[in-house]
């Protein structure tokens, strides 16, 4: 227990005939912090996973989701905490049940980043068990990142991970027969996608079939997959 205003808490471990004591700095509202803030793009790095590890963070609020599974709230760098490498993410999800936070408030998060296949992560970059301060609110909302046609793949999505993005042209729904059962719209750049051999005739032989499948490739480097944030089974 520490007392209302304190700024640090004192723990004394003691065992056999070994004893410490621990000093665990607190901020004003009694929240542990760390003596460290690290910066989200150290969190996410540039690789596919982010680098697993206990942290501080500060940055701002962007997106609310309470009444999803698994809950939280997506925070971002402010512009002017961002790295110079556009390989790593500045913005990551926070996993907690009924987010007290609003868009715009500048947070303070001390907890652990994980990105794997288990809940809550599911393969995105997560903060979880955090400790949540609110340090102002009615912040801006940090600029969107521009993705290029160009630019987009199927390699490069990670960089943009629990990023405000924007498109830096329109986007085509070239598919819907996901959108009733799963709630997923196919998005295309550059237009429409026609399947492979609309655009050419399968040779007889299998061994030249590598045009359509060279087509196929290409249009799945087009494809962006839309998806609700739930799902119904429920054939409409
Ligand atoms: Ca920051
Ligand atoms: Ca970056």
């Amino acid at each position: 227990m520490t007392t209302p205003g304190a700024t640090q808490a004192n723990i004394s471990l003691t065992h056999a005939n070994v004893a410490a004591t621990v000093t665990i700095p607190l901020t004003a509202n009694g929240i542990a912090s760390l003596a460290e803030t690290t910066k989200i793009s150290a969190i996410q790095g540039a690789g596919d996973q982010a680098v697993a590890g206990n942290y501080q963070v500060e940055a701002v609020v962007t997106g609310v989701y309470g009444t999803l599974s698994p809950a939280g709230f997506y925070v971002q760098e402010e512009d002017a905490d961002i790295d110079a490498d556009p390989n790593t993410s500045e913005g990551i999800f926070v996993a907690m049940e009924d987010p007290t936070v609003k868009v715009g408030d500048k947070v303070r998060i001390v907890g652990v980043a994980q990105e794997n296949g288990s809940s809550p992560s599911f393969n995105q970059a997560v903060i979880v068990e955090p400790a949540v301060e609110i340090l102002s609110s009615g912040n801006p909302a940090p600029a969107f990142v521009t993705v290029s046609n160009a630019d987009y793949s199927t390699t490069l999505p990670e960089r943009f991970e629990g990023m405000r993005v924007q498109f830096a042209s329109p986007l085509t729904i070239s598919e819907v027969s996901r959108l009733a059962q799963y709630g997923e719209l196919s998005l295309s750049m550059d237009g429409n996608i026609y399947v492979p051999t609309q655009m050419t005739i399968l040779p007889a032989e299998p061994v030249l079939w590598v045009l359509p499948t060279r087509l196929r490739f290409k249009h799945m480097l087009r494809r962006i997959l839309l998806k609700r944030l739930f799902w119904t089974t429920a054939q409409v």
